[in-house]
């Protein structure tokens, strides 16, 4: 991408209306423009990242046998009858009519909708386990919405849900959901803790939340100080076995939001070196809800004997469009965001010190053909202006790895290589620059499955 060509309305001012950093650095840096209360467009280079969470996301899900398809974002209130929540959700549904005067609303959760497909189509226990999951738009009237897109109104969600024959087989479905959702977040340079949660009105008597540790996130948290470093299921984890273990060896550790705290057993669990009291963003949630759902909407499968079965089923969220500024809560510095590689709108972006000069001109866009031949996501910042606006652009909106290049140091054949996260520069020639910045970026990509 071609900076001149491109599209990113950087804002020198730190925006009043906005009370935390990543919101102040998504305005800054040309994100996101909130549109009304809780409502945001997604800027191109905010749309990248989006992007990239999303990828990451579907890898995971698809890696742990979670099959995608897309739902519409309004329903009928109807189906939210069937299951008796058009009445319990509240303020919080938004509620519409269409010409003919039928009840519709712009989903806040899908639960109902799925199991309207799952019913329409599975009859037999030989289909199953099936767990079906997309990415959609999202409506919620939250009572506040606030921090930008980390507690909006409209906003992305993954949402997954499992169907199994009973109890047993939902509860493997969840742990492989509690397996994926672990590697998901470390993919994005995030530690996502599971803590004990409360169900709220998405129903069930078993739910986890995830949560990155951040001074400003909304929730206080409790935990062993060993969840923060505990090393992620490896890359080969199989999600056909079972995964139990894994989910015991991490729940074992206490950890659990204040709505669920038990102060004793936070003091009985925990030695006190170890006990920890922060706060966190919630990023993901999980459920086992058994048949809510499926009772009241009739969602059956023949089992082996010829009996109708009622399903178990649970569902699993996690917000893209709040990922986003929970990854620069946890990674910024006093000149801007500081992407993780795997997230980052760019991977390394060129700095041409003296546009307009032929020589320079020259060899900046054969090093920016050869970025692209060499597979990484290149900017290129052929703008004509001041190399102290390109450095501090450059800076704010986060790249990875800047190559800067000028007239001296072409006369001498050398680039220079910044690394943003550690202010490290390194001096190289001309001819290796492409490959150095390759190999720092292919391990950081984290993107083999
Ligand atoms: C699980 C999937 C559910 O809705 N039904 C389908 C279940 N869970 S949840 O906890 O209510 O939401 C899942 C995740 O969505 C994100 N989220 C939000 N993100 C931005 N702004 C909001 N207002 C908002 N509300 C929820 C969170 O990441 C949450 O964990």
């Amino acid at each position: 991408m071609r900076l001149s060509r491109y599209f990113l309305p950087v804002l020198k001012e730190s925006p009043k209306e906005a009370e935390i950093v990543s919101h102040k650095l998504m305005l800054r840096a040309g994100m996101i423009k909130q549109q009304a209360a809780g409502s945001y467009s997604w800027l191109p280079l905010g749309y990248r990242v989006l992007e990239k969470v999303k990828k990451i996301i579907e890898q995971e899900q698809d890696r742990s046998g979670a099959v995608e398809l897309l739902m519409p974002t309004l329903q009928s209130a109807d189906l939210w009858r069937e299951s008796g929540r058009y009445d319990a959700y509240g303020e919080e549904m938004l509620r519409v009519k269409d010409r003919h005067k039928r009840d519709m609303l712009y989903g806040p959760t899908n639960e109902e909708m799925i199991t309207d497909i799952f019913r329409t189509y599975v009859k037999s226990y030989r289909d199953l386990p099936l767990n079906l999951y997309h990415i959609q738009w999202k409506f919620r009237d939250e009572v506040r919405p606030r921090f930008g897109t980390m507690r909006s109104r409209e906003f992305l969600m993954k949402d997954a849900y499992s169907f199994d024959l009973d109890k047993d087989g939902a509860t493997q479905a969840f742990y492989r959901m509690f397996v994926a959702y672990l590697r998901t977040f470390h993919r994005m340079g995030l530690v996502g803790i599971p803590m004990r949660a409360d169900s709220g009105p998405i129903g069930g008597d078993m739910s986890y939340e995830f949560h990155v540790l951040a001074d400003t996130g909304e929730s206080a948290v409790f935990l062993h100080a060993d969840l923060v470093n505990k090393p992620i299921p490896p890359i080969d984890t199989d999600f056909r076995s079972d995964l139990s273990a894994i989910f015991k060896d991490w729940t074992s550790l206490y950890a659990a939001t204040d709505e669920m705290l038990d102060e004793a057993k936070f003091k009985t669990d925990v030695p006190e070196d170890k006990r920890l009291s922060a706060r966190g963003i919630e990023v993901g949630h999980i459920f086992y809800f058994g048949t809510k759902y499926s009772d009241p909407m009739k969602a059956t499968v023949t089992g082996p004997d010829g009996k109708e079965i009622t399903v178990h089923g649970g569902s699993y969220g996690i917000g893209p469009s709040r990922l986003v500024p929970a990854v620069i809560e946890a990674s910024h510095d006093d000149a801007g965001i500081v992407w993780p590689v795997p997230v980052a709108p760019f991977e390394v972006t060129l700095i041409n010190l003296k546009a307009g000069d032929a020589d320079t001109d020259a060899a900046c866009e054969k090093l920016y053909a050869e970025l692209g031949n060499a597979g990484l996501d290149a900017l290129y910042d052929d703008r004509d202006a001041p190399a102290g606006q390109k450095f501090a652009t450059a800076d704010l909106i986060g790249i990875p790895y800047q190559i800067i290049l000028g007239p001296r140091g072409l006369k001498e054949g050398q680039a220079e290589i910044k690394h943003r996260k550690t202010g490290e520069r390194e001096t190289l020639p001309l001819a290796d620059a492409v490959e150095r910045v390759r190999s720092l970026v292919e391990p950081q990509r984290r993107d083999k499955v």
